[in-house]
């Protein structure tokens, strides 16, 4: 229960959520779990599109302990996005990264790195309720943010990357990242340094790490149920269209996930982000999720955020946006560890004024999927 793992571990999930398959193998225990998409998704206004494409994950872990009070531990995650081609897929209001290193992906969501993360974690237990860990990624989460979307148990159930995704949690495929952290009962603080520069477009390569940037997250976990963390960056020349440009970013989020019935349960994050790219005003963004389960079978769930940026439409100076969604899975065991689930999801997204020549008044878009899941 440290570092990210304690951010994601959060809330007894482990016998709610349960998603992975755990073996022991002599001093090793190795656990591995995945979600893929197969996503048929229509975005609708003159800027939207209609594309077939393929998300998700799939890690894999090993720990052991290596003396009476310390543990190692090694993980790999695992992207299937790049087999979707270096321009993502449509996401309305979605901007970020490239496609061909010179024009900015806009309306689109660009693909994760195959290789999303290669880290090893070395824990100390000081006490029963305190440590410490050194952690290193190559690539690696840095100590920013929420856990990353496809880790939140309250919106994970969603095929698709959330539009306040760059102000949360994008910072989460990082190539180069060593971590110190500290945990003190309730608290947790960790302090990162990391390469600031996005993925470039080759989705396939493990990237030149650099220590250019940093971060400091500070958490406090005051039940097991409920996880609050505030954390701040430093990101030297985080855009490759940008590079002379830094920026600084902060996020704060809290997160609950606990029972709602006898084998029901439910999870909500909420969390605010601000970005301040250098000589440039500084753009919020916010996001309030939630997922529903009633049973094993059925999923429930929807988000609502709102977002700040001026790379819509270059022309004009910072423009608001939010983005509504909601969506629905049901799945059936194929076997006793894999789901297979069938899924759809509506969003409703509105522009302020200036924008609504480009994306109409309120643009729907749906996206309809079948999914293959562990748990
Ligand atoms: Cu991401």
């Amino acid at each position: 229960m440290e570092g990210m793992e304690g951010m994601e571990g959060m809330a007894g999930m482990d016998h709610m959520a349960g998603h992975g398959l755990m073996w022991q193998r002599g001093p090793w225990l190795l656990m591995t779990h995945g979600t893929l998409n197969w996503v048929y998704d229509n975005q609708g206004s003159p800027r939207g599109g209609r594309q077939g494409f393929l998300s998700g994950m799939v890690m894999g872990s090993a720990e052991r302990s290596l003396a009476e009070n310390d543990t190692l531990n090694l993980t790999a995650m695992l992207s299937p996005e790049p087999l979707m081609g270096p321009e993502g897929y449509p996401l309305l209001l979605a901007a970020g990264e490239t496609a061909d290193g010179r024009t900015l992906l806009v309306d689109r969501q660009h693909p994760h790195d195959l290789f999303m993360e290669l880290s090893g974690r070395y824990s100390h237990a000081l006490s029963a309720t305190s440590g410490v860990w050194l952690y290193a990624g190559l690539p690696g989460q840095p100590a920013f943010g929420p856990a990353a979307f496809m880790h939140r148990e309250s919106i994970n159930d969603s095929p698709e990357a959330p539009i306040a995704h760059h102000w949360l949690d994008s910072t989460h495929v990082s190539f180069g990242v060593l971590t110190a952290g500290l945990r003190v009962t309730q608290w947790s603080l960790e302090a990162s340094a990391f390469r600031g520069r996005e993925p470039d477009q080759n989705r396939y390569d493990i990237e030149t790490p650099r220590l250019d940037s940093w971060s400091a997250r500070l958490s406090w976990q005051p039940t097991t149920t409920l996880a609050l963390q505030t954390s701040w960056a430093q990101l030297h020349s985080p855009e490759a269209l940008e590079p002379q440009r830094n920026e600084r970013r902060w996020t704060a989020s809290l997160s609950y996930t606990g029972q709602a019935s006898d084998q029901g349960w439910w999870a909500t994050t909420w969390a605010v982000g601000r970005k301040q790219p250098d000589g440039l005003p500084a753009r919020s963004a916010w996001s309030a999720e939630a997922s529903y389960h009633p049973n094993v079978q059925w999923s429930l769930y929807g988000r609502i955020e709102q977002v700040e940026s001026d790379e819509w439409q270059p022309a004009l100076d910072l423009q608001q946006a939010h983005k509504l969604t909601l969506g629905a899975v049901h799945d059936w065991p194929l076997g006793t560890r894999l789901w297979l689930g069938l899924g759809l999801q509506l969003s409703q997204a509105g522009v302020s004024p200036a924008l609504r020549p480009a994306y109409g008044n309120h643009p729907y878009s749906g996206m309809g999927f079948l999914r293959l899941r562990s748990r």
